[in-house]
Parts: C-alpha cells; sequence; structure tokens
C-alpha cells in the first residue's frame, strides 16, 4: 500500500526518541522517510491493526501511526494521529500553551503568577511564606501578606532595619514614668525615689504618707506629711525640735532668759512652759533668803505654838503620767533629836484631795500625790509640820508649788 502524500507532512515530525523494532518485512513504498517498519499487529474486531514506525530525516526518532486494515483485503483505514503542538499546525495564541491529545490538541491558557504566588488549579495562589519556612524568615513573629510576608516584633520590641530581626526599644527616651525609669530587655520599669510608691499604674510615683502609715511612733508629738518625706513638729509655744528631729524638747525659758517675770519674781521652768513664783513673807516675817521667810515676833505662846517658825518655799514638778501614788515630798526636822515626834497635815490647798500625808517614822512625815491629774495643772498645798521636842510644839510650813505638766514629748 502507499500512502497518501498530504500524510508525508504530518509525519514528517516524530516526537519519539527510541523505537524498537519488530522483525516484520520493510515496507519499501514511504521511503521518503527512510524507514517504515510495523511493530505490532494486532486483531481488532476482525481487523488486523497494524502500528507503523515513520523514522524521519529531520530527527533521529520515531512516530507512531496506525493503520488498520482488513485480512485479506485491499483497503485500509487510517487512524493515526498527529501532534500538531510539534508540527505548529495548531491555532494557538502566543500566551498559550498547546497540549497536544489523541485526535486533536487543547490551547491552555498560560498563567503566569507573579513571585510570592504559586499556580495551584488554574489560579494564582498565594504563598504563606510563614508556614513554608517556619522559624527561618523573622526573629520574632511571621505574618503572611498577599503575595509576600511581612515581620513584626511583640510589644517591647522594634523591627531591625534588616526586617527581620527585633531590637529592644529604649522606652525610657520617651520618659514614660513620673521618675525614674530603667530599660530592661523587651520592657522597662518605672521606680520611685525614696518617700515615692510607684501607683498600680506602674508609671506614676505618688508620695508615701509616712504620718498615716506608721502607727503615731514616727514623731513624739506631731508628724507633717510632706513630698518626699515627712517631718516632725512640736507645740507652737514652750518646745523646741530636739536633734534627734523626733522629740521636742521643753525650752527653758528662765535659763535662756525669754521669760518675762518681773524682778521681783523668780523664774521657775516647767515643761512646756514657766512660772513667774512670787515669795512674799507675811507679816511679822521676815525674809532669810530666797526661798525662805521666819517669824520675827509671837505675842503669846499660843501663838508661837501655832503660828509657823519658818516657812520655806518649794517647787516641784511632774508630769501628768506619773505613777500614782507618788512621794513627792518628804520632811522632817534638822538637825533631830531623839525624842522628837512630827505631825504631818496638809491645811491649804488639798480641796480636791490629790494630795495625802503620811508618817513614815517619828522624824520623818511624806507627802504623796494619790489621784491621777488627768491635765496639766498647777497647785499651791501647804505642808505643815509640827514638832513636839521637850514638850513644846513647834510648827514649821512648807509652802510647796506642784505643776503637773504635760508628758515630755
Ligand atoms: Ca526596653
Ligand atoms: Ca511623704
Ligand atoms: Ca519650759
Amino acid at each position: 500500500f502507499q500512502l497518501s502524500p498530504e500524510l508525508l507532512p504530518l509525519i514528517n515530525l516524530a516526537n519519539r526518541r527510541s523505537c524498537q523494532f519488530a522483525t516484520v518485512p520493510e515496507l519499501k513504498n514511504v521511503k521518503q522517510n527512510a524507514l517504515c517498519v510495523p511493530r505490532l499487529m494486532e486483531t481488532h474486531n476482525g481487523l488486523c491493526r497494524v502500528f507503523f514506525f515513520f523514522y524521519t530525516a529531520v530527527s533521529p526518532a520515531c512516530f507512531s501511526i496506525s493503520f488498520s486494515f482488513f485480512i485479506p483485503g485491499s483497503f485500509f483505514h487510517f487512524c493515526g494521529y498527529v501532534n500538531e503542538c510539534v508540527t505548529n499546525t495548531h491555532t494557538c495564541q502566543a500566551d498559550e500553551r498547546c497540549v497536544n491529545t489523541v485526535g486533536g490538541f487543547v490551547c491552555e491558557r498560560q498563567i503566569l503568577c507573579s513571585s510570592g504566588y504559586q499556580l495551584r488549579n488554574g489560579v494564582c495562589e498565594d504563598v504563606n511564606e510563614c508556614w513554608r519556612y517556619p522559624g527561618r524568615l523573622c526573629a520574632q513573629a511571621c505574618d503572611n501578606t498577599p503575595g509576600s510576608y511581612q515581620c513584626s516584633c511583640t510589644t517591647g520590641f522594634s523591627l531591625a532595619f534588616d526586617g527581620k530581626n527585633c531590637e529592644d526599644v529604649s522606652e525610657c527616651d520617651n520618659n514614660p514614668c513620673s521618675q525614674e525609669c530603667a530599660n530592661i530587655y523587651g520592657s522597662y520599669q518605672c521606680y520611685c525615689r525614696m518617700g515615692y510608691y510607684l501607683k498600680e499604674d506602674g508609671h506614676t510615683c505618688e508620695d508615701i504618707d509616712e504620718c498615716s502609715q506608721s502607727i503615731g511612733n514616727l514623731c513624739a508629738f506631731q508628724c507633717v506629711n510632706v513630698p518626699g518625706s515627712y517631718k516632725c513638729a512640736c507645740p507652737p509655744h514652750g518646745y523646741s525640735m530636739s536633734s534627734n528631729g523626733r522629740t521636742c524638747q521643753d525650752i527653758d525659758e528662765c535659763a535662756i532668759g525669754s521669760h518675762n517675770c518681773s524682778a521681783s519674781q523668780t523664774c521657775f521652768n516647767i515643761q512646756g512652759g514657766f512660772r513667774c513664783l512670787s515669795f512674799a513673807c507675811p507679816d511679822n516675817y521676815r525674809r532669810v533668803s530666797d526661798i525662805r521667810c521666819e517669824r520675827v515676833s509671837c505675842p503669846n505662846f499660843q501663838q508661837c505654838q501655832t503660828m509657823p517658825l519658818r516657812i520655806t518655799y518649794y517647787q516641784l514638778s511632774f508630769q501628768t503620767n506619773i505613777v500614782i501614788p507618788a512621794q513627792i515630798f518628804r520632811i522632817g526636822p534638822s538637825p533631830a533629836y531623839s525624842g522628837d515626834n512630827i505631825i504631818i497635815s496638809i491645811p491649804h490647798g488639798n480641796e480636791e484631795g490629790y494630795f495625802s500625808t503620811r508618817k513614815l517614822n517619828s522624824l520623818t512625815g511624806a507627802v504623796y500625790l494619790h489621784r491621777q491629774v488627768r491635765e496639766p495643772r498647777d497647785f499651791l498645798i501647804d505642808v505643815e509640820m509640827k514638832l513636839l521636842r521637850q514638850g513644846t510644839f513647834t510648827t514649821f510650813l512648807a509652802r510647796i508649788y506642784v505643776f503637773i505638766t504635760a508628758n515630755s514629748m
């Protein structure tokens, strides 16, 4: 048989690179293609199908083509196929890809995906670089974006210039703290100077009210809160601050001369103040010292026994927290002789009963404060001692100023 000439260009090209030829007779009437050998024969619906392979001149490869014909018979049926994509007989556009098929070809649209995209099922899909290269692209966080990705950093870090690494933010440069700031890796810490505390917002320093926080033992008298610290204060008059800054000490007005006592008065310093005392001697007495008056004369024996022979002034100062009963004064004859006996009493100044007397022995009497004096207060008590010596009474009077002052502070 003979191939029709119009078929020859179609089989002129091959798309196969190796062939194995069966030992079957040559078909010499296809000379133009150098060689054509049947490779395989099979029966098909009573037909014998022969596959021929043609060598081509242009390419040392084979092109398969099948012929079908009857045995015996005088005609054959051409049912081969041609690769239109190779023979450039396709009609695909320049941006389309020709795909050979049995009996024809299809044109596939050439889809070129831009970088960051990949073709999947005919569409360009974004590549998730963060999933594809986990932990390799970004130092901290990787965020996929359409067509690309973006590195990001957690709070406290900023993206470095390389777009990959994260650098600690120096937050303190922007003065976020109301007082002191310490930069730390990935964060920062505010802290406060002494006397301040950091509020819950972590940024603001607030003065510590030391006075309200301590249980009243910072200052002896009064605590005054000041920003960043506290101060102790003393009463406005009569006291000065001690060198320890906590306690108040009495000002000795008598010693420093800041009192206002007259020349005839005696200044007596007490806790928190001073007193101007007058030691006047009554009629019929003469002054024998700064604190003592002596009787000049007595008109009769009776009066000599009851009028004090001597009046002596004393000043005592106690604080309101004195533990009672407290022995505050002792009195006795001087000199004393055996056989002496005394009687002690408080004829004046004890109307409210704060004081009492007791005889310790025949020669000694004592004065007690036996009731608590709650507020600072001045007393002037007369303590009378009657001395019985050799059958005769002699009276002595101790005139005692008792100043109950505020507790030291
Ligand atoms: Ca930092
Ligand atoms: Ca304070
Ligand atoms: Ca004083």
